[in-house]
């Protein structure tokens, strides 16, 4: 912990020494620039990485800076500015409020969504969308914002939109913007499953032509339905899209490689997709490549499982990886929390009591129960974390298959692997608590737990995570969601505190 957040300090510092740097094309065999380039496996700091409802977040590197632009998720009429994200190491992110904001666009009126940023000869460009338009008599579109710094103000270059109608039945939305190698710009873009292709002139706020003489060239993938991403890697082209209704669960991503930046793009698979354990809706995405390493991370919005409007989406972003032969393996959706970016976004408490992140650690105290939990549905999982009872008064643990929050004596159903101030119990509660094991531990400051649940076998390990301290069966929780707990004993003196760190949980094997 203390070693990561000096690794990360450093990374920061060398990044502010760095030159300004756009995104560079990184590819197989690519250099690292920095051994302390950020190679995390996901979110370590736990996704959603910031708080509140955001959606299609676009990414960019400027000035050795890591910027994400999403759509303010709320309702349409209220979707009426643009607010975005730094941070030098994908972990501590500092908020730009209103970078853009609708007043400032004398055509747009709602529905500001889908910002994507491209700096280009020292000006900084947003291209977005507003107004939803659902034919060619109503004004709105794709427009183009500009600013000399990264967090703007961007203001409306143009006017009027860059592209104000329907093109081969496209919708002008969801655009992106890529830059390539000789230095054409293409803007890739559309709704009502029809994607097109345009070219940008270096003015970067009007269209060119193909070579044919078109300006909208179709490019429409199989299953395409909104959200088109271009990047290149290794010489070749990926093309990426949203699939499914993006209120509903089933809203993926899936790709395509070319050797063309304007195609053909034969669908090639599923990229990401909802994960029943974790979150729905998972898509529109973006993709970073850390400058002059092959590391790369896929940016999303998905909606947490307890959720069902369709405007509550969080951004989250997970690793993505590559085959030897360039095709892209599925993206698996992580839940990790070390708590390094000193916030427990996500996290829901229950029960008497406080909890705080803060100093890399999640600590809550409570002399009744207190329960924090993940929106997660794990049935058979493997959930590791670094768990330390501060004054070895009550207990503190990790709660798992948990549903119910605040009811019964122990605060939920479900099962609890604890520390106590003799060892290790795994309790079963319910409309009672039932101990269903203990064993005695050799007291330390901070103890690694893991609890591996497959079906009906439960396994607590402490320190030693190959030789379980507890081994029950049982069959009364088949799944629920995740969390830590602290409880206290009545009468005990001393509130109880627990301490938790580095927080993993994943399908069991
Ligand atoms: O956020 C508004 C719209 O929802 C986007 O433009 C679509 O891609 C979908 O994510």
């Amino acid at each position: 912990m203390s070693r990561l957040r000096t690794l990360a300090l450093l990374f920061a510092a060398l990044l502010l020494l760095a030159p300004a740097a756009t995104a560079v094309e990184g590819g197989p065999g690519a250099e690292r620039a920095t051994a302390d380039a950020p190679d995390h496996r996901t979110a370590e700091a736990g996704n959603p990485f910031v708080d509140g409802w955001y959606a299609d977040p676009d990414v960019a590197v400027y000035e050795g800076r890591y910027w994400v632009f999403p759509t303010t998720s709320r309702p349409y009429e209220e979707q009426t500015r643009l607010d975005a994200f730094s941070s030098t190491d994908l972990v501590h992110w500092t908020k730009h409020e209103r970078v853009l904001e609708i007043d400032d666009i004398p055509w747009a009126e709602r529905a500001l969504w889908a910002p994507a940023p491209v700096e280009r000869n020292g000006k900084y460009y947003l291209y977005f969308a507003a107004n939803d338009i659902q034919s060619d008599d109503e004004v709105g579109g794709i427009g183009v914002a500009v600013s000399d710094r990264p967090e703007g103000p961007y203001r409306d270059a143009l006017g009027e939109p860059l592209i104000p109608k329907f093109h081969n039945g496209a919708q002008p939305i969801d655009q992106d913007v890529f830059i390539d190698d000789d230095g054409q710009a293409y803007m890739y873009y559309g709704g009502w499953e029809h994607a097109n292709v345009v070219r940008l002139n270096p003015d970067m706020t009007s269209l060119g032509t193909h070579p044919d003489g078109s300006v909208f060239k179709e490019i429409t993938p199989e299953n395409y339905v909104e959200g088109s991403l271009m990047f290149k890697r290794g010489g070749k082209y990926y093309l990426m899209w949203s699939e499914g209704g993006w209120t509903g669960p089933d809203y993926s991503v899936s790709y395509a490689i070319s050797d063309s930046p304007t195609g053909p793009f034969e669908r090639l698979d599923k990229v990401l997709q909802q994960d029943p354990a974790v979150a729905r809706g998972s898509g529109h995405n973006s993709v970073l490549n850390i400058p002059g390493t092959d590391i790369w991370y896929i940016f999303y919005h998905r909606r947490p499982l307890s959720e069902t409007d369709g405007n509550h989406r969080v951004v989250a972003y997970d690793r993505m990886h590559f085959r030897d032969d360039g095709t892209i393996e599925p993206v698996t959706m992580r839940v990790h929390d070390n708590f390094d970016d000193g916030d427990a976004v996500g996290w829901r408490n229950h029960g008497d009591g406080t909890w705080s992140a803060a100093d890399d650690t999640y600590t809550g105290s409570t002399a009744a129960t207190a329960l924090s939990l993940q929106d997660t549905d794990f049935s058979d999982l493997d959930y590791e974390a670094d768990v330390s009872l501060r004054n070895r008064r009550g207990g503190a643990g990790l709660a798992f298959r948990v549903t119910e929050p605040g009811s019964g004596p122990g605060g939920f159903h479900g099962y609890y692997a604890g520390l106590t101030r003799d060892g290790v119990v795994l309790r079963k509660e319910g409309e009672t608590s039932t101990t269903l094991a203990t064993a005695r531990l050799r007291p330390k400051d901070t103890h690694r737990m893991k609890v591996e649940a497959v079906g009906s076998t439960l396994k607590v390990y402490v320190d030693d995570l190959d030789e379980p301290k507890l081994t029950v069966m049982d069959t009364t929780y088949a799944s629920g969601t995740n969390g830590v707990r602290v409880n206290g004993p009545e009468g005990a003196g001393a509130t109880p505190t627990g301490r938790f760190d580095n927080l993993a949980i994943r399908p069991a094997e």
